[in-house]
């Protein structure tokens, strides 16, 4: 066999077992310096392989560690990107059963959506000049990985521990979204609060740098698709019975629902 055929067979076996956790909700153990991140990439490949192979659909992108909060509570501090399916997107108005999650957490996100495909090697001004929507999102993250732990290789492999989402309303464009106070509250309670300025500097950056993420390791978005910026504050374990609210000064508000009885 072959160095690359190996390699593609070791990428596929991992890429499986994280598949499998996943879906059986089970943690298991990092994969730590054994992964390059060349290789996560590629088992992130596989990972959507398997997905669409079960007749999931691409609905999008996130990328994950563009704020300073979010690299310090999780230890990792490169921007990284990961894939959203249809089947990821959870609608605010029903409740969320967590049953068959790991150890979900939820953070504040502010969502781009591309009125046009993006190609493969497709440039930031084409990427920027694709936007035709902004709206604030919640983002359910979930670690498939024993404690919730993990190195950057790890994470990226694991599809950057991206499990749900929820849209608020879109809203017109606007290139005007530094500034702007992201709040998020539990059951009515503040619990993080952060800035749109956290993210990259300028949320418009992030639509910069996912312009170098799917040059290096994407391979484009339907029309239609959504991007996650990164949250602009920490992530906080969900729990059932719970109302989480994000607020994203001047662009909107996003509410979810867990289901079950509140502890
Ligand atoms: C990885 C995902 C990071 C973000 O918004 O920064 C992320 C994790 O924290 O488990 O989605
Ligand atoms: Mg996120």
């Amino acid at each position: 066999m072959t160095t690359t055929q190996s390699t593609t067979h070791e990428a596929t076996a991992i890429a499986r077992q994280l598949d499998q956790a996943e879906r059986e909700g089970n943690a298991i153990a990092q994969f730590g310096d054994m992964l390059s991140l060349e290789q996560a990439y590629q088992i992130q490949s596989e990972l959507l392989a398997l997905r669409l192979a079960r007749g999931e659909r691409i609905a999008g992108a996130k990328l994950g560690f563009t704020s300073e909060a979010k690299m310090a509570q999780m230890g990792v501090h490169e921007v990284i990107v990961g894939f959203l399916t249809a089947d990821m997107h959870v609608d605010g108005g029903a409740a969320l059963a967590l049953e068959g999650l790991v150890h979900p957490r939820i953070e504040p996100e502010v969502a781009f959506r591309f009125g046009r495909a993006i190609p493969p090697g497709a440039s930031e001004e084409q990427i920027i000049a694709s936007v035709d929507a902004v709206a604030p999102a919640l983002e359910i993250i979930d670690s498939r990985y024993r404690d919730f732990s993990f190195s950057l290789a790890d994470v990226v492999a694991d599809n950057t521990s991206a499990s749900r989402y929820v849209l608020g309303e879109w809203t017109e464009f606007t290139d005007d979204l530094a500034g702007r106070a992201v709040t998020l509250l539990v059951d009515g309670t503040i619990t993080e609060t952060g800035n749109t300025s956290a993210i990259l500097g300028d949320p418009m950056n992030a639509l910069k740098a996912f312009a170098r993420m799917n040059s290096r390791y994407g391979s484009g978005l339907p029309a239609g698709a959504v991007l996650l910026a990164g949250a602009a504050t920490a992530a906080v374990a969900l729990a059932p019975g719970r109302t989480i609210t994000a607020i994203v000064a001047g662009i909107g508000t996003v509410e979810l629902e867990t289901a079950g009885a509140a502890a």
